[in-house]
């Protein structure tokens, strides 16, 4: 089963995934034929993988989210993920602790990478997920623009008033149970992909 779709993992490949991560080999090995079948070519382009996105969310539009998402996969940059850097991702999304999964999330949405979510990376972050699950289907959801909702989830998030938010403010409302964040939560890449 699935051995000629496996052929590329060598032993010493396989050794060094395990090590990396805590995937079990025949674990690995069922996650790199369902890859393979994904992108038979071994390295997931953007395109590819805003098409993966666009069969789970065909009402909206994932294009820019799908971005979001992959350039957090694609630990080098060159805009190719490759078997090594979707199953490094994939363990943290899958296995990880809550936690764990909360500082992905927070990451991705931190562009500039500075350690705080500001009022421009929220607006961006809400657009996002209002494009991606459907505009009308959010504004009825949360009785909202998606310019409101973004105000308003600063505010509340932001609990040292200094107009941004830090990852334990970020942590601190997706635990609270904050029903916006709990979309993110919703598009964990694991789920959605299917692999
Ligand atoms: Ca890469
Ligand atoms: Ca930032
Ligand atoms: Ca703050």
């Amino acid at each position: 089963m699935g051995a000629s779709k496996s052929k590329l993992l060598t032993t010493e490949f396989m050794d060094e995934l395990i090590l990396a991560t805590d995937f079990k080999a025949p674990e690995i090995t069922e996650i790199h034929d369902k890859f393979m079948v994904a992108c038979p070519s071994g390295k997931l382009n953007p395109v590819k993988f805003q098409e993966l996105y666009t069969v789970v969310f065909p009402h909206g539009n994932p294009h820019v989210f799908s971005d979001y998402v992959f350039t957090c996969f694609d630990e080098n940059g060159d805009r190719k993920i490759d078997f090594r850097e979707f199953l490094c991702a994939l363990h943290v999304i899958a296995r990880g602790t809550i936690d764990q999964k909360i500082n992905w999330m927070f990451r991705m949405y931190d562009q500039d990478k500075n350690g705080e979510i500001d009022r421009t990376e929220m607006k961006d972050l809400v657009e996002v997920l209002y494009e991606l699950y459907g505009r009308e289907t959010l504004e009825a959801k949360f009785s909202m623009t998606s310019e409101a909702l973004a105000r308003n989830l600063l505010s509340t998030m932001d609990l040292n008033n200094d107009g941004k938010i830090s990852l334990e403010e970020f942590r601190v409302a997706v635990k609270e149970g904050n029903s916006f964040l709990r979309c993110i939560l919703d598009t964990d890449p694991h789920t959605c992909l299917k692999i």
